[in-house]
């Protein structure tokens, strides 16, 4: 208390009252991201330069308090979770994007650059900065690389790590480090940006990257398509694949999702059949009658129950504002848990059923909704109460049902989380996709660049 009180007294010296927050509502609005869990830290303090970063790291060594490096907290493993004595590290008041160099495709930003504003900056220059996610109004760079974030574009285009060239990063004793500011190649080496990135705020803050851009797709095509089973899904899949132009997106999401969506959201399918499933193909080309015969014969040999192509932009947006919706729609009804598992393609479909059974067996008093990225095999699970359970027995049967479901992904090669990152829900499970030697050499790594143990202490590992 007395640490958190001369910090508070120290910090204004060089920052003005505006940048430091202490306000109980502000300090637990900044401690808690999109995850169940929520925090309370002492302070919050909003640097405005990469010096003001330095200086506070610098300030936190000294007095050993612990620093929650914070974005646009739309995480959902609580990894931007600040507990009682820590201070939230905000780096929302730096958002400056440099002018794109075209020359050399990148954009240099300011961590606090929220993903929309990047991709708004890149529109006129005909490039893109290819992860595209949900959140994108809200989430920002440094959150995005520090958590290796996923999104709708994985399946062409890779994760957040793929496309950034440079990185500046502050150290947890307040120094500044640029990593490889602007040069395409510096082959010197163990890559120190790419450790960083999926670091998740424990190793070092970032506050600034030199991003990697690319050219937009000449022409897409989007598909929705109705389907009975995981497994013509996937069979689906492979015939998209073989059609020979490049995926943008394979994404898909169950009745129960759709169902949400209309009723929360008011949005409506445009489908006539009923299905269990729906998948939404985006395939990088233009449309053809060639592929309008290819949808019509997906149909008469029975892989898909129904299916259109978007002929207007606007059909385009509603199409997908259904599959980006369902986050939002299931947001609302107490409790839920969110599970990002990650399978290999292979034996989805079984793993997938294995999985229901289990959520059978155990009774679970729940509603369940599959939707997400299967296309990547990485199928997000949320569970979500029903009126008839109490709050209690909803987290009792989740608990009983969750170490089974991370038995199951065990044996089936899969990993506990497949975009959303390890931060303090996921932290127990780690076992189960790391061994322990890679473990040490976490903590190793981790002692190495924070010996105090002061930035994001308990995330990830302990
Ligand atoms: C998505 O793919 C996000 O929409 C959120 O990763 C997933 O809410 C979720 O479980
Ligand atoms: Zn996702």
């Amino acid at each position: 208390v007395n640490r958190n009180a001369a910090f508070i007294k120290e910090a204004r010296a060089f920052l003005s009252e505006s940048q430091v927050l202490t306000d109980p509502q502000e300090c637990s609005n900044f401690g808690s991201d999109w995850s169940r869990l929520s925090g309370a830290p002492f302070a919050v303090a909003l640097p405005e330069s990469t010096a003001q970063v330095a200086a506070l790291l610098k300030l936190c060594s000294e007095l050993k308090i612990a620093v929650v490096p914070s974005g646009g907290r739309t995480g959902l493993v609580g990894g931007a979770v600040a507990g009682k004595d820590s201070l939230v590290l905000s780096l929302a008041r730096m958002h400056f994007i440099h002018k794109i160099n075209t020359a050399a495709s990148t954009v240099r930003v300011q961590a606090g650059a929220t993903t929309q504003a990047v991709h708004e900056q890149c529109e006129p220059h005909g490039l893109i900065w290819p992860i595209e996610l949900a959140s994108k109004g809200s989430c920002q760079i440094g959150g995005n690389l520090a958590t290796n974030a996923g999104g709708l574009r994985v399946i062409r285009y890779g994760m957040a790590r793929k496309w950034v060239n440079g990185l500046q990063i502050v150290t947890a004793a307040g120094n500044i480090i640029e990593l490889n500011r602007q040069i395409e190649k510096n082959n010197t080496g163990y890559d120190l940006i790419q450790l960083v990135v999926g670091s998740e705020g424990t190793l070092a803050v970032i506050t600034e990257a030199t991003l990697r851009l690319t050219t937009k797709p000449q022409a897409s095509t989007v598909f929705f398509f109705g389907v009975d089973s995981i497994e013509q899904i996937v069979a689906l899949l492979s015939l998209a694949r073989s059609r020979r132009f490049p995926l943008l997106a394979f994404e898909f999401f169950s009745r129960a999702c759709l169902r949400s969506v209309e009723k929360e959201l008011n949005r409506a399918s445009r489908l006539n059949v009923d299905s269990a499933f729906y998948v939404i193909v985006e395939m990088e080309c233009a449309l053809t009658p060639e592929l309008e015969l290819w949808t019509e014969s997906l149909v008469s040999s029975k892989i898909i129950t129904d299916g259109l192509i978007a002929h207007s932009s606007d059909e385009r947006k509603q199409v997908w504002s259904l599959r980006e919706g369902i986050t939002e729609s299931l947001s609302h009804r107490g409790g839920i848990r969110k599970y990002d598992l990650s399978l290999p393609l292979i034996t989805i479909q079984n793993t997938i059923l294995e999985i229901e059974n289990r959520i059978k067996i155990l009774k679970v008093r729940a509603d369940v909704f599959w939707f997400g990225h299967l296309g990547d095999g990485s199928p997000h699970l949320n569970i979500v109460q029903i009126k008839e359970s109490t709050r209690e027995d909803f987290d009792a049967d989740c608990d009983r049902f969750e170490t089974d479901l991370f038995k199951i992904l065990l044996e089936s090669g899969g990993s506990i989380s497949a975009e959303h990152g390890v931060g303090l829900l996921k932290k127990d499970w780690i076992t189960y996709s790391r061994t322990p030697e890679e473990r040490a050499w976490f903590r190793a790594i981790k002692n190495a660049f924070d010996p105090l143990g002061i930035l994001n202490p308990g995330k990830i590992i302990d």
